[in-house]
């Protein structure tokens, strides 16, 4: 049995609970050593990591690391919210009761972290001094030391964090084992992966993976699924999967800050690193808080709504990240950032790391390159020439820091005051570029209905989205009737409150496919459009599903769009919307206990769209 109070004290850390906590699971998972991880111990773990062979130098100061082949995203399936309350079961959350789960997730971690290290990672999903610390505060367990380099980007860890709690009892106790990677029968009926936050206990034990959401625990199952859990039983603040950004008016010093939820794939990461095209960039900046979750709270004092980034760093996918759609990622990327790379493809020889769209073609020359498998690119068997040669959920993980446009007061614990919410997804029709809603719960009914549409090879049916509400479909902890009540409930609270707007930056040409609208750095005149709508500067146009820009409101200085798409993207559809409330209604029958609020938002909008006739 490993000495825990020796290792504990020896690193500062004094917690009793704490000290309980790692006592019992050193023992349960009969680890070897235990080894508290402090930010300061980073450069040390990485030359044993290097040394070890885990990682390999990615040019100077940037390191590079394979899955294994079967352990390379987040696993909906295996994913399971726990508590001992039945009412807690959603039509997301894949409820089962704790009872249940904690003896079968013990039964697979015990004895199976035998022989190696168990690193004890004290972290804070918050700027210290946050109103929101004492749900922020967590404790992870790993048996994997490049997961503890992970953690190290992803959240403030260190011993102070914990012992400087004003609650030592609350802290959130997040234990992974990685497990015996090409034994768990991943994707098969006798997979032996579990991935559960017992939320109602603050426990997160997640056994079978050494990837992302699945193992480093403070981003999505902390971060999200136990702090919107919390945030619920608490009815103090919401977690949402949100990007946060903040733009400077720089002629009249004015400062605002924008947050929203996008399904996968709908450019949340590229939103959230945009900078101001080059037309408005003399009088405006765009500032990067954060670009996966936010957290928000009424303040008691102010009556507004405050926003923070509960995490230290981006966990952000390679794929399609280049100059053109976001250079602001690759200098986060750049050498001497400490970066960490994953699944993409790797140079033996130059060091050097490739994604698809990194550039338009693979490296001409394919001498020491390798792809994610670690197969070489020249060895490749013949009938496998076109496949991709990184993962396509391959992933840079860099801290928060290395971002250029980071805000200056990106640290503030108090947060900072959020003037619109925005949901946007990826949609070829229907959705105009940006549509504004003034109504508290016209918003969050927009929100609970945001989807991104279904690919014809998953659900097949033309125009369906697949509802992914607030973009938390994978998140969600409790059920969904008395999420949007809390949502009513504290941005209802708030005296001065934000204003909603849906946003779509993919619509395309029914004839040719080409996109009507160019997006990335041109999507921040929209933003400017609400913003200007909020302080009562432009009046749009009215709509049934919400106010739409005039169009000599947008400043198009610089834009290259012609007359007939603009006409095209700030028009509504009456029709193809007539359809697609149809689907809401079976979507939101769905929910159980949804606010009567929300029904009569929808049963609005149903009624101007029937009118527009
Ligand atoms: C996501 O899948 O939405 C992520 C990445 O942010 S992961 O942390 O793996 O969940
Ligand atoms: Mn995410």
């Amino acid at each position: 049995m490993v000495d825990v109070d020796a290792a504990l004290g020896g690193a500062g850390l004094r917690s009793g609970h704490v000290r309980e906590y790692v006592r019992y699971w050193a023992g349960l998972t009969g680890a070897a050593r235990v080894e508290v991880v402090s930010a300061p111990d980073d450069a040390r773990l990485i030359g044993e990591a290097l040394a070890a062979g885990e990682i390999l130098p990615a040019g100077a100061g940037r390191y590079y690391a394979r899955s294994y082949v079967k352990d390379t995203a987040r696993s909906e399936e295996r994913t399971v919210v726990s508590t001992s309350n039945p009412a807690d079961k959603g039509v997301y959350n894949n409820w089962r009761p704790a009872d249940q789960m904690r003896p079968l997730l013990e039964e697979r971690m015990r004895g199976a972290s035998a022989g190696k290290t168990m690193y004890v990672v004290p972290y804070l999903m918050a700027p210290a001094g946050s109103p929101l610390e004492r749900y922020a505060a967590g404790v992870q367990l790993t048996d994997c030391r490049t997961v503890a380099l992970h953690m190290i980007r992803m959240a403030r860890v260190g011993a102070h964090y914990l012992d400087s709690l004003a609650d030592q009892t609350s802290f959130v106790r997040a234990v992974h084992v990685t497990g015996d990677l090409d034994k768990l029968g991943q994707g098969t009926p006798g997979d032996q992966r579990y991935f559960v936050t017992i939320a109602d206990e603050r426990t997160i034990l997640h056994f079978g993976s050494s990837y992302g959401g699945n193992a480093l625990l403070g981003k999505i199952a902390h971060g999200l699924r136990q702090a919107a859990y919390d945030g619920w039983a608490s009815g103090e603040f919401l977690a949402e999967q949100f990007m946060l950004i903040g733009i400077t008016d720089q002629l009249t010093g004015k400062r605002y800050h924008i947050c929203g939820g996008f399904p996968s794939a709908s450019g949340k990461t590229n939103l959230a690193m945009m900078l101001a095209p080059g037309a408005l960039a003399g009088r405006y900046r765009v500032d990067f808080y954060g670009d996966d979750i936010a957290w928000l709270r009424a303040d008691p004092h102010d009556g507004k709504i405050y926003g923070i980034n509960p995490e230290f760093g981006v966990f952000g996918v390679a794929k399609d990240t280049s100059e053109v759609t976001n250079p602001t990622a690759l200098a986060s990327v750049a050498p001497g950032t400490g970066t960490l790379f994953t699944n993409v493809a790797y140079n033996d020889d130059t060091q050097q790391v490739w994604w698809e769209g990194r550039t338009p073609e693979p490296p001409a020359d394919v001498t020491g390159w390798r792809d994610w498998t670690g197969t070489l690119i020249s060895e490749r068997p013949a009938n496998d020439t076109g496949a991709a040669w990184a993962h396509p959920n391959s992933r840079f993980t860099t801290a928060l820091a290395n971002v250029p446009n980071l805000a200056p007061d990106s640290g503030d614990p108090k947060g900072v005051p959020v003037d619109a919410i925005i949901f946007g997804g990826r949609a070829r029709d229907r959705e105009p570029l940006i549509r504004a809603i003034t109504d508290l719960a016209e918003g969050v009914y927009d929100g609970l209905t945001l989807g991104a549409e279904a690919t014809f090879a998953a659900e097949g049916v033309e125009g369906l989205l697949r509802y992914d509400p607030m973009s938390m479909r994978p998140f969600m902890s409790y059920p969904e009737g008395a999420y949007a009540a809390h949502w009513l409930k504290v941005i209802g609270s708030a005296a001065s409150q934000p204003i909603f707007a849906h946003v779509n930056w993919f619509q395309r040409d029914p004839g040719d496919g080409h996109y009507l609208w160019p997006g990335y750095r041109d999507n921040l005149r929209p933003l400017l459009w609400l913003l200007r709508l909020k302080a009562g500067q432009v009046r749009g146009r009215q709509t049934p599903v919400g106010i739409i820009p005039a169009k000599d409101e947008l400043d198009l200085d610089g834009v290259a769009t012609t007359p007939e798409d603009l006409e095209t993207i700030l028009s509504i559809d009456t029709p193809r919307w007539k359809q697609e409330m149809r689907y809401r209604e079976q979507h939101l029958e769905q929910f159980a206990g949804l606010p009567e609020e929300i029904w009569q938002a929808h049963r609005r909008v149903a009624a101007a769209l029937h009118d527009a006739d």
